[in-house]
């Protein structure tokens, strides 16, 4: 057995993580752009403006992938490179940008995965209200359409939205992301309707306009994971994991509630019990365009919580991770276990074809005196993950690809350059990038189908 023949191997990045350019050939401010410029939001004061300069650069990236062997990659367009204003005039030099990064991965036998969304809002379209806006959906469908039709006779993968858990819950709800706000259900249920409903219309626009597409969306949610093999402990699992918070600040990390209207074309119950009230008027006759079938369902997984079932209101509750447990550089736990039970979970519920769209690991790295980078934890890390994503492809998960975060160190996010999560080192100082073992590892896999996990 093991991973089917046709199974998507790669690697992903994100726009502001990697692009630089950030105010150059016209692109317009986004969310990012100026929240990484407002003191205090970001580690040591870090910003996208240079990142790693893959604007300048991709041709260097691109035989990067090559020299790996990688023949999908999954990157995002930047928004407000296309539309600075985020609708209306369309910008010549952005659009041209993504066409030579377009051009340049297939000639070298790439696949471009595009990503429409992850994360950089156009500023202008915040300032309308940004996803709160009714009209939000809109926006984003006529950005998605230019999308389609400028890069659809070579673009055939389409990934519509980057985990709406974060960029909603993160960004409006804890305010630790861009725009950095802190509100309440009130206003941030109906940004989530909007955000879902953008998502049907685009899968419905994208079949439309581009022959032979492929449609997935990345949303993520730590797994749960049961504490034991017996069955109350795999269903107190189960439960947990597609539970909706009735809290502000926890509600957006559930699964379900991003997930059950696009691919069930339903809210969950607990959801609508704490925030039905919130939805926007008439939004039930929204879920048949928000319910489009998909080609594959995706999900950014990097680490999961244990669940026993247990004798109180909930039935489950979470056990804490013994003293002394693994974690990533970032402080997020090692339980590869997570790439088990998600996918069987998730695929038990949607029935879709499943791919991990993300999933990686940050480490302390360091250039050696030899001038090499060896990050065996990392290879350790996507050893156990994979062997346990293989598990749950034995064990009738339709799993469909992996890919992993990240070609390159990057910007993370409100930890700035401090996480380096790449299979490619890059030295921020002179933009060198230096491959790390296991950039060589990660090959042998992608080569041999995952036969040698
Ligand atoms: C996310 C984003 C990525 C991150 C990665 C590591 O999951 O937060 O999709 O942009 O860089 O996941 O945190």
């Amino acid at each position: 057995m093991g991973f089917k023949k046709d199974f998507i191997w790669g690697a992903a990045t994100a726009s502001y993580q990697i692009e630089g350019a950030a105010c150059e050939d016209g692109k317009g401010p986004s969310v990012w752009d100026r929240f990484s410029h407002e003191p205090g939001k970001v580690l040591e004061g870090h910003t996208g403006d240079i990142a790693c300069d893959h604007c300048h650069r991709f041709r260097e990236d691109v035989a990067l992938m090559k020299e790996m062997g990688v023949k999908n990659y999954r990157f995002s367009i930047s928004w407000p490179r296309l539309l600075p204003e985020g609708t209306g005039e369309v910008n010549a030099r952005g659009l041209a940008f993504y066409d030579a990064l377009i051009d340049c991965l297939i000639e070298n036998g790439i696949r471009p995965i595009v990503t429409l969304f992850h994360w950089d809002y156009p500023s202008a379209l915040q300032a309308r209200g940004g996803w709160e806006n009714p009209e939000s959906p809109q926006w984003f469908l006529r950005y998605a359409t230019l999308c389609a039709e400028r890069y659809g006779d070579r673009v055939k993968d389409f990934i519509t939205f980057n985990e709406p858990q974060c960029f909603i819950g993160l960004g409006c709800c804890t305010g630790v992301h861009a725009p950095g706000y802190v509100l309440p259900p009130s206003a941030t249920i109906p940004m989530s309707h909007h955000v879902l409903l953008a998502h049907g219309l685009t899968v419905r626009m994208l079949r439309d306009r581009v022959p032979g597409v492929r449609v997935g969306y990345a949303p993520c949610g730590d797994p749960r994971i049961p504490k034991s093999a017996r069955p109350e402990d795999i269903e107190a699992a189960r439960k947990a994991y597609f539970s909706t918070p009735a809290d502000a600040a926890g509600w957006p990390f559930s699964v379900a509630w991003w997930s059950d209207p696009a691919l069930l074309g339903r809210y969950p119950e607990d959801g609508l019990r704490h925030f039905a009230q919130y939805l926007p008027h008439g939004w039930q006759a929204d879920l048949t365009a928000i319910c489009q079938p998909l080609d594959y369902y995706c999900q950014n997984i990097y680490s999961g919580r244990v669940v026993r079932a247990a004798d109180n209101a909930q039935g489950y509750e979470e056990v804490m991770q013994p003293v002394g447990h693994p974690k990533t550089a970032i402080q997020w736990p090692v339980t590869p276990d997570a790439l088990y039970w998600g996918p069987k979970f998730l695929y038990e519920r949607y029935r879709t074809p499943f791919m991990i769209s993300e999933n990686g690991m940050s480490c302390h790295d360091v250039v050696s005196l030899d001038g090499k980078v060896h990050d065996p934890q990392r290879q350790d890390y996507m050893h156990r993950y994979l062997r346990a994503f293989r598990r749950a492809a034995e064990d009738g998960v339709d799993a469909c690809g992996y890919l992993a975060w990240s070609l390159l160190d990057n910007f993370e996010w409100a930890q700035g350059y401090t996480e380096r999560f790449g299979l490619v080192y890059v030295d921020y100082q002179t933009q060198q990038r230096i491959v790390k073992d296991s950039f060589h590892w990660y090959k042998t896999v992608m080569e041999r189908n995952g036969e040698n996990l």
